[in-house]
């Protein structure tokens, strides 16, 4: 039986009362308010062994957790200290429904924080499951500025699989060098790319081999394999218990595959919508996605097995990221004798998309889409140039943030803050031969976006395509602010208008916030534009969204309310900043 829950703002903006409401009971919960005071700030860690700045939440990376309940009000001080630079966080997953200035997407939805000041978030977590936060300015959640947020269901609810623990697990990607040598790089003509990853991170922590390093100027134990911050993530484990693993993923640019050693997982949450549980030994998961997966403490718990992270999609030139799985009382630092996963082969996109596929929503708790849709955008991912740098483009149209966040502008009417041209709803695809290299050196860069007839139905099918090399073709998982949509299916080459349709699954889609689109292949995703505001819709692999691989939805930001000052002082909007 599904759930039916009410929520009804009583005080604007202040406090939300949800009332769950079952066939059987109906119990008022009152929501709780839950305060965070966090402090940004540049420190030195050694994630992975090797020493370098990053940018830390009260002197963590992965920042702390944010454990709430259904319909909570999140309330998160946030002190910039970072001296000579900017900041926003960006709430990955909560749907901000009556609170768009809370996004957290600088240049959209508010300005940068600036270093010395303090900036509030204030949002409600309106539904149950695992979401994330990360730095959504320039190229600086590279730098570690993440965390997870977990949204438990009310009190006297139950989830509808048993479990005995609950266990959150943020998988990263690791890069030695600083977010402005990467950004230079990719801004540079020529183009300097950022490579592989140095290494993968489970819960913050990887393995550099520190005799790699060759430079002669370095101080001794700058790289110092020994340090206890470095030493593999353990998870400990009961034996005969049952774990919900929650795990996320933010790298910059890897899809990964994350296996336990000899256990099979079952996978029951995606983005906080309940699947249909099917197991499998690993899971792929691709930059900003989360799952829960249920894991048996099964095997036998005389030694630990391995939690391994490997990088496909991508020719792997990173080693394996590695943790414990580790049985108590075993030594949480005893690593087993075993050869640790080294997961499927990183070029099956058969694979990848058959477990795509097989993601759906779990009987009782589907979310049937409408049947039909009001408009169908389509967008072509491609790689190309413009006067000689390198960019990625949608529709032959590669994105420029303004320097006017476009919730500020349409308030109030702003018309020059950004291209009021909207970007094309298609391309030319009749001719165009997603195979071959791109033969457009000169596509345009805008800030235009697109603008969406409130509460329609909007289907997105995302095209992917050849970059500029040749034969190759990348998989970028595609995130959505403000929403969750039905990801009505998955195909390869070319989508077929007419006939493709005919094959969406609208009886039981999962509902997601990020999705894959493969490599030569499409996705096609509904939502609707049922929540005013402005948002994002972007590849969140870090470089790809830098380089303009995004775009802007607007839908009904009429009936936004009164925007706080505190989102304002920048660009046209100085003026209305009343501090
Ligand atoms: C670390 O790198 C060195 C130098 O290339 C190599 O000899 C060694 O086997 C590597 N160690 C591991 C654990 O991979
Ligand atoms: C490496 O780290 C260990 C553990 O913290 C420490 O005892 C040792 O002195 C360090 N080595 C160097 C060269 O700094
Ligand atoms: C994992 O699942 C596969 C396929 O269902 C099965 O053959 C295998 O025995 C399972 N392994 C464990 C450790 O349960
Ligand atoms: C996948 O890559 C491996 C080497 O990494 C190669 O041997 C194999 O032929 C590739 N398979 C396909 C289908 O391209
Ligand atoms: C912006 O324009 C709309 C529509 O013309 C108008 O209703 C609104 O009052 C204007 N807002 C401001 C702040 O001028
Ligand atoms: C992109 O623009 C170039 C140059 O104007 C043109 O040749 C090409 O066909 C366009 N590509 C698409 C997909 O519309
Ligand atoms: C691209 O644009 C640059 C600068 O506007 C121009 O010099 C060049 O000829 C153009 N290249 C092509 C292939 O159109
Ligand atoms: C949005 O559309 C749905 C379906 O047509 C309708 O039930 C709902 O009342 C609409 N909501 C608003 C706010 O217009
Ligand atoms: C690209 O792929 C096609 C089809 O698989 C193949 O015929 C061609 O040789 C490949 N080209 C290169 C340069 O690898
Ligand atoms: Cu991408």
């Amino acid at each position: 039986m599904g759930e039916l829950f009410q929520c009804r703002r009583v005080s604007f903006g202040l406090l939300v009362l949800c009332l769950f409401v079952s066939l059987i009971t109906v119990p008022a919960v009152e929501a709780r308010i839950r305060r965070y005071k966090w402090e940004v700030k540049y420190e030195y860690k050694s994630p992975d062994c090797l020493k370098k700045l990053v940018i830390a939440i009260n002197g963590r990376t992965p920042g702390p957790s944010i454990l709430a309940q259904q319909g909570d009000t999140i309330i998160v001080e946030l002190k910039n200290s970072l001296l000579t630079e900017n900041v926003a966080i960006h709430w990955h997953g909560i749907r901000q429904i009556g609170t768009p200035w809370s996004d957290g997407t600088e240049g959209v939805t508010q300005c940068p924080i600036l270093p010395g000041d303090t900036f509030t978030y204030k949002f409600v977590v309106d539904r149950p499951g695992t979401y994330l936060y990360h730095a959504h300015y320039g190229m600086q959640r590279e730098a570690g500025l993440y965390g997870s947020i977990r949204v438990s269901v009310p009190d006297g609810v139950a989830e509808p699989f048993p479990y005995d623990y609950d266990r959150s697990i943020i998988l990263n990607d690791w890069y030695h060098k600083s977010t402005y040598e990467q950004a230079t790089g990719l801004s540079s003509r020529p183009f300097v790319w950022v490579g592989e990853p140095q290494s993968l991170l489970i819960q913050g922590r990887g393995k550099f081999n520190c005799s790699l390093l060759t430079s002669p100027s370095l101080e001794p134990g700058v790289c110092n394999a020994t340090k206890p911050e470095c030493s593999p993530y353990a998870l400990t484990v009961i034996p005969g218990k049952t774990y919900r693993l929650r795990i996320a993923s933010l790298t910059a640019l890897s899809a990964l595959n994350f296996e336990i050693e000899g256990h099979n997982m079952t996978v029951v949450e995606a983005d906080g919508h309940y699947v249909e549980p099917f197991v499998v030994k690993n899971l792929n998961i691709y930059s900003g996605e989360t799952y829960s997966v249920l894991v048996k403490a099964d095997q036998d718990p005389s030694r630990n097995y391995w939690t391994a992270v490997n990088v496909v999609s991508r020719k792997p030139v990173t080693p394996t990221g590695l943790g414990l799985f580790n049985y108590y009382p075993n030594h949480p630092r005893k690593s087993p004798t075993t050869i640790p996963p080294t997961g499927p082969l990183w070029n099956d996109t058969e694979y990848r998309l058959a477990q795509s596929r097989a993601i759906k929503a779990r009987q009782g708790y589907i979310h049937p889409p409408p049947v039909t849709s009001d408009r169908v955008i389509v967008l072509l991912n491609t790689q190309n140039e413009i006067d000689g740098y390198r960019r990625w483009s949608v529709n032959n149209v590669s994105f420029t943030l303004p320097h006017t966040p476009y919730l500020i502008a349409l308030k109030e009417n702003l018309t020059h803050a950004f291209d009021q041209t909207p970007p094309p709803d298609n391309y030319d695809f009749v001719n165009y031969d997603i195979y071959s290299v791109a033969k457009n050196p000169n596509a345009t860069s805008s800030s235009g976006i697109y603008r969406l007839q409130f509460n329609s139905t909007v289907d997105i099918i995302l095209q992917n395509a050849n970059t500029m090399n040749v034969n190759n073709s990348e998989t970028h998982p595609w995130h959505l602010h403000g929403h969750d949509f039905w990801v009505l299916g998955y195909g390869k080459g070319k989508f077929d208008m007419f006939n493709d349709p005919k094959n969406y699954n609208l009886v039981n889609p999962i509902m997601k916030n990020t999705v894959p689109v493969h490599q030569f292949g499409w996705t096609a995703l509904r939502f609707r534009a049922d929540n005013p505001g402005v948002w994002a819709f972007h590849c969140h692999i870090e470089s790809h969204f830098y380089m303009g691989m995004g775009v802007v939805f607007e839908e009904g930001v009429e009936k936004v309310g009164e925007l706080p000052s505190s989102i304002m002082g920048c660009g046209e909007t100085k003026g209305f900043h009343k501090p």
